[in-house]
């Protein structure tokens, strides 16, 4: 799936902007079809952002059910004859989307994009309406997964129910990412893959390109970052051989730039298409994780999209402070805990050499309860499944020509120690290989080694651990032997390497106590001292993620004030103590590097 891009042939409009909004209390707007008219008593919203904290109404912070949004748009006359595609970068969880009051497109998933071709839907050179209808109901057939609880007793509230979810994220909702009109041609290019590798001194990029709506000659052109021609080709697929090409590299990220171009029967171009390109390679090999057969060791964390008052919607500005301060820590990478994140960020990540393990929304499927199984007929079931197929087959539809990419985490903490995870897990991971064979995949695991029976589906394994935390809480001289024991473990059932992608103390920033006790700065300090010197003592661990870069917002609970605590810097992307030691780690050399 391309993302919208402008060029001399290719427009896009973007709606982003403010929105006429309405939750649906009663839950009758779709019965009462409201999108066939506008939408009355509405409100104003903010799109793309979470709607939950944006009013002072907890009505609408934790309404369960739909909420409408509306909002009109012109379609220049200069788009006739013009092939018409509306695209919601993502809405959560379900969306229907309805052009002039007829239905363009639904779509279940709330971090992927969706779209519809509304040529026939719309007035050319005249106003347009779009209605969005957004829900936030999570059951067993999605992920993440959740339940609707009801509270029967007389005692309650009549009709009352919450939204019960297993994930440790507040569950905002909205429309989170822009929603953009773009136009091809009627015979347009619909898709491009391509696949890198490097043969001595030459780079290799394998190109397919599919086309919609009738046949056309096409000519490729590979530019450097200068705007040199770098290598050119025709048809729909083919190889381009770059020699002593410039490599995407961890912390380098050199971009090429292939363009498809369709030519029409005088020779003229009818359509375009830009698509950054990073020339580099992976491998597992042993215990080694090889980015261009170099051993690349994972520096970073594990994060969210989150933040003040739009909570995560996207924010461009956010974004690019994010990445200021990955750089400033020394981080070479950081994993999409727990779903695929904005296409944004994605692009973002190619341009500054920042490595990615590209995360699908499968959390939540664990209790932490020995005597509750997940794995079973009510609750992760066929129907959880086959979503779980389908988010996998949009995200690597959406992210398989990033560069950046160099993992697909297939779910966070699942309850692997349970015979029927494996069934289920095969068919992800042997899924997952069949649509993307260049990519290794990862689980992140919870189990211990000794009860986990899914590891040797994968290529590495992530392991989550909380010693001194949830784990011996508060007995910092226990982290050591505890980590080390455990992670010999899970190397010696496995023989494969090992990334430690999530351990982490919570802080509130300012809290002071010598010596340190928990959710003080210097107990946090402390905490990943202990764990570094772990880490740093064994081969086959090939990467360290702290959870979490920063705070973010969860739901309300007695272990959560205000939000998760365990960043490294605080919600608002300031430094607590911890950032100092690990940019003072990261920045400066250590055998496990692998730095020349
Ligand atoms: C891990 C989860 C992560 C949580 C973290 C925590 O993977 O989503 O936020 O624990 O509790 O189990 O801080």
């Amino acid at each position: 799936m391309l993302y919208p891009i402008e060029n001399g042939i290719r427009e896009v409009k973007d709606l982003s902007g403010l929105w006429d909004f309405k939750a649906d209390y009663d839950n009758k707007g779709r019965e009462e079809e409201w999108y066939k008219s506008r939408l009355l008593d509405t409100i104003i919203m903010p799109v793309p952002a979470s709607y939950n904290d944006i009013t002072v109404e907890e009505a609408i912070r934790d309404h369960i059910g739909d909420v409408w949004y509306e909002r009109n748009f012109y379609i220049p006359a200069a788009w006739k004859d013009k092939r018409i595609v509306l695209r919601v970068g993502s809405a959560s969880h379900h969306a229907v989307l309805w052009v002039n009051g007829c239905e363009a497109a639904r779509h279940k998933g709330g971090y992927l994009p969706f779209e519809a071709e509304i040529t026939d839907m719309v007035q050319i050179g005249g106003e347009n309406r779009v209605t969005i209808a957004v829900n936030n109901v999570l059951d067993w057939s999605c992920i993440p997964s959740g339940e609707i609880k009801t509270y029967e007793g007389d005692e309650y509230p009549r009709g009352y129910r919450t939204q019960e979810t297993f994930f440790d994220f507040y569950n905002y909702s909205g429309i989170h990412r822009p929603v953009r009109l773009y136009v091809t041609p009627k015979i347009y290019i619909a898709d491009i893959t391509v696949v890198t590798e490097i043969d001595g001194e030459t780079g290799i990029v394998d190109y397919n390109v599919s086309m919609q709506g009738g046949i056309r000659d096409i000519r490729i052109r590979l530019l450097d970052a200068d705007g040199n021609l770098a290598a050119e080709s025709a048809g729909t697929s083919g190889r381009l051989d770059v020699q002593h090409p410039s490599l995407w590299q961890p912390g380098k990220g050199y971009l090429y730039r292939l363009i498809a171009e369709t030519l029409d029967s005088q020779g003229n171009i009818e359509d375009s298409y830009e698509l950054p390109v990073g020339i580099r390679t992976i491998k597992v090999e042993g215990n080694k994780f090889l980015i261009n057969g170099k051993p690349f060791y994972f520096k970073g964390f594990g994060k969210h999209e989150d933040s003040d008052i739009r909570g995560k919607g996207l924010d461009e500005v956010l974004n690019i402070r994010d990445f200021n301060l990955l750089r400033w820590i020394g981080a070479n990478s950081f994993r999409t805990s727990h779903y695929p994140y904005s296409e944004e960020v994605m692009r973002l990540a190619d341009r500054e050499g920042m490595v990615i393990i590209d995360e699908v929304p499968a959390v939540g499927m664990c209790f932490f309860d020995e005597s509750k199984a997940v794995f079973r007929e009510d609750r992760v079931n066929e129907k959880t499944l086959e979503h779980h197929l389908q988010a996998m087959k949009e995200m690597i539809a959406r992210d398989k020509n990033h560069p950046c990419v160099v993992m697909w985490s297939i779910a966070n903490e699942a309850a692997t120690n349970e015979e029927a995870s494996v069934p289920y897990f095969t068919n992800v991971v042997e899924k997952t290989r069949r649509l993307d064979p260049t990519r290794p995949v990862t689980i992140v695991m919870t189990p211990l080694p000794e009860s986990d029976k899914a590891g040797g589906l994968v290529d590495v394994i992530c392991v989550n651990r909380y010693y001194g935390w949830y784990q011996e809480h508060g007995r910092l001289e226990l982290i050591e032997k505890l980590l080390e024991h455990e992670l010999k473990g899970w190397y010696k059932k496995y023989n494969k390497p090992i990334i430690f992608s999530e351990f982490g103390a919570d802080t509130v920033a300012g809290f002071h106590q010598l010596p340190a006790v928990s959710f003080s700065e210097e107990f946090q300090v402390e905490y990943l001292k202990r764990h570094h010197k772990v880490l740093d003592s064994l081969e086959f661990v090939i990467g360290e993620h702290v959870w979490n870069f920063a705070d973010f917002a969860t739901k309300q609970g007695i272990t959560r004030v205000i939000g998760n605590r365990k960043g490294v810097f605080t919600r608002q992307r300031q430094p607590k103590a911890a950032a100092f030691v690990l940019r003072e780690r990261w920045m400066s050399s250590n055998p496990k590097w692998n730095e020349e």
